[in-house]
């Protein structure tokens, strides 16, 4: 396709498909294949060498997985991009990739539990110091910096408090220090949210949950400029090894094809879903990024394109009444992950979060009571009922 496309729903249909060039199937094809057959010792010599592009083993390169990558970085308006086993191999390889003993990091207080615990308690183990912080506050972020601060790290909206950081504001802070900022991009996907537009140099994503969006594969994604991607592909993704295969890059592209109109759909329902718990008796707090209640929502407007599908409330009984609720819920599935079509429900402090020590949860905002929501796609009518059975089951039970 010649034509330049600017739309994000085209882009996400479009971007990095060809035809295939010998069957012309329209749709790219699993290479479900660990190596590519070279025509002589010659080219292969050349290929190794970086003389001649091709394909040579699948942890190298594969031409689904390019597709997939080609793909992501027109979403997130990156020059490249690099797919990744998990979420978790994004997060390591970009890490690992850009920082080296005696540098510094500065991260959020509020991060997805294994992050927390890669960035806190294995990341200093090989020399490098790092520094948590309130990041939803960019005093904080300025007090932290050091001279040998490498990477401001965050998530926004960060799981599960749903603090948010102002990107721009994160990004003029970090550069101004000679440090690189990274983004988990995770919660909003790039049809919400782009933060490379706001400033930010990487992009990282748990593609295990809206971008697969289907509930059904574990993957990551980083997007970047070529320089970085280059590097982080050759040497670091292809000496750790944490490499996506063929089959689940393909599990993605088709995801994605769809990521607009379930997005929409995600933030019609969570915005119902965030009303009708605020008003709910027995809901004390509810933390909804497209509730005025929320400290943060005019930068949400500011920079999201709409608020998302995830938020976390607690309940006037703490954390015992949360326990009923969500062991009442009927349609809403109790389990980790996030992001799919399906709601799903969980509880951050002995869950998700249970890495992270219950002082540093504690003060981070994450708190023995929260309960996690995943609002899908379903109809809202459903999902409303179902959390309206599950309170009455509260009410009797706490009564
Ligand atoms: N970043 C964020 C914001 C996440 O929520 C997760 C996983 C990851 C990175 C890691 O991605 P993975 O390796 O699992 O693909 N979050 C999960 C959660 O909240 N429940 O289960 C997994």
């Amino acid at each position: 396709m010649a034509m330049e496309v600017k739309g994000f729903n085209t882009k996400a249909i479009h971007a990095g498909q060809k035809p295939c060039p010998v069957t012309g199937a329209h749709v790219t094809p699993i290479y479900q294949t660990s190596t590519f057959v070279f025509k002589d010792v010659e080219q292969g010599a050349r290929r190794f060498a970086g003389q001649e592009p091709g394909y040579i083993y699948t942890r190298l390169g594969n031409p689904t997985i390019t597709e997939l990558e080609e793909k992501i970085a027109a979403l997130e308006g990156g020059e490249a991009a690099l797919a990744t086993a998990s979420g978790m191999a994004a997060i390591s390889t970009a890490l690992v990739s850009l920082l080296k003993q005696g540098d510094h990091v500065v991260t959020g207080d509020t991060l997805y539990g294994c992050t927390h615990g890669f960035i806190n308690e294995l990341l200093p183990r090989y020399g490098v110091e790092v520094t948590a912080v309130d990041t939803s506050d960019l005093n904080n972020i300025e007090k932290a910096m050091k001279p040998n601060t490498k990477v401001v790290y965050v998530e926004t909206p960060a799981n599960p408090t749903m603090k948010m950081v102002d990107l721009k504001g994160a990004a003029d802070v970090a550069h101004r220090h000679g440090a690189l900022l990274i983004v988990d991009n995770t919660f909003m996907s790039p049809y919400l949210q782009r933060p490379i537009e706001h400033g930010a140099d990487v992009v990282v994503h748990s593609a295990t949950k809206y971008i697969g969006g289907h509930g059904d594969v574990i993957a990551g994604l980083i997007i970047s400029s070529k320089e970085l991607i280059d590097i982080m592909r050759i040497p670091y993704l292809k000496d750790f090894g944490g490499v996506l295969s063929p089959f689940d890059a393909w599990l993605l592209l088709r995801g994605l094809k769809t990521l607009g109109i379930r997005m929409e759909r995600h933030c019609i329902n969570a915005q119902k879903v965030a009303e009708y718990l605020e008003k709910h008796p027995l809901i004390e707090k509810v933390y909804y990024p497209g509730l005025p209640s929320h400290p943060q929502h005019e930068l949400a407007k500011k920079q999201m394109d709409g608020f998302g599908g995830m938020m976390s409330f607690e309940l006037k009984g703490g954390l015992e009444a949360g326990k009923i609720l969500m062991n009442s819920v009927k349609m809403i599935s109790l389990a980790v992950s996030l992001g799919c079509v399906d709601s799903l429900i969980q509880h951050p402090a002995s869950m998700t979060h249970s890495p992270v020590p219950r002082e540093e949860r504690l003060k981070a905002g994450i708190t023995d009571g929260q309960v996690r929501l995943s609002v899908g796609i379903e109809d809202v009518e459903d999902i409303i009922n179902d959390l309206d059975q599950a309170l009455k089951e509260v009410e009797k039970h706490t009564k």
